[in-house]
């Protein structure tokens, strides 16, 4: 049977990283066989991209050259690494997919979704994550745990008005479709956090076992 494509969303110092640890291990704990990824990243060559893509240069980067970057590996991803997980059977773990492209480059930048779109079904075609989780928190507080990290990469960079757009359209995905999007109140102590995400994984695996 194909597995399920999971994807973490979210802005900046939400808990991704935190809370794809606790992901893991719960579907461990169900003897589920996955592989954990990323975007921008997940292949050789695709973790070149994003080298390119995070990196903070003298020249200015064109938006458009920053869309087709993320396309361009995600592309790469899709056929080395997450088609072929599916197809073998083991559910995929990513932490962010294109909905980022819709929340960064459409609504950050300012890029709108019509050519993100057509991007997408050129490169992905059906192909859409079955579950994504979004943790949520304000710009303020997600930057304040981001701040207390390493040194800003060219995406960390941006103003509070960039992230709030981001913010904005992720929750507009998530009031979209309910069914594929699950919000997580990621500003609570971490337990609550997870207690929210590991209720989200019970009620996915009912529905699994029903269909
Ligand atoms: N990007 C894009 O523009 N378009 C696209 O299509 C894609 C991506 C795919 C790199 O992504 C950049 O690429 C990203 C968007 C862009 N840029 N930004 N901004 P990334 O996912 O690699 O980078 P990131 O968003 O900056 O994620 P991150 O740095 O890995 O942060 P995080 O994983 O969400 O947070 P964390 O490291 O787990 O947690 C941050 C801190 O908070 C850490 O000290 C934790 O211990 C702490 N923490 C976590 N949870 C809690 C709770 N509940 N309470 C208290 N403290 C907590």
């Amino acid at each position: 049977m194909r597995g399920k494509f999971i994807t973490i969303e979210g802005t900046e110092g939400v808990g991704k990283t935190t809370n794809i640890e606790f992901i893991k291990q719960w579907l461990t704990n169900q003897s589920i066989p996955f592989v954990n990824t990323r975007e921008p990243g997940g292949t050789p060559l695709a973790e070149e991209i994003r080298q390119l893509l995070l990196a903070n240069r003298d020249e200015a980067v064109c938006s458009t050259a920053e869309l087709l970057m993320m396309f361009a590996g995600r592309a790469q991803h899709i056929e080395q690494l997450i088609e072929p997980q599916l197809a073998s059977g083991h559910w995929v773990l990513c932490d962010r997919f294109t909905d980022a492209t819709y929340a960064y480059q459409g609504a950050g930048r300012q890029m709108g979704n019509q050519l993100i779109s057509t991007l997408e079904t050129m490169v992905q075609g059906e192909m859409r994550p079955d579950l994504t989780l979004i943790l949520d928190i304000s710009v303020e507080q997600g930057l304040e745990r981001a701040g207390k990290r390493s040194e800003p990469d060219r995406f960390e960079l941006e103003q509070t008005d960039f992230f709030n757009r981001v913010r904005q359209a992720y929750l507009a995905m998530a009031n979209n479709q309910p069914q594929r999007y699950k919000v997580i109140d990621a500003s609570l102590p971490l337990a609550e956090v997870q207690q929210q995400i590991s209720d989200v994984l019970e009620q996915f695996m009912q529905q699994q076992k029903k269909a």
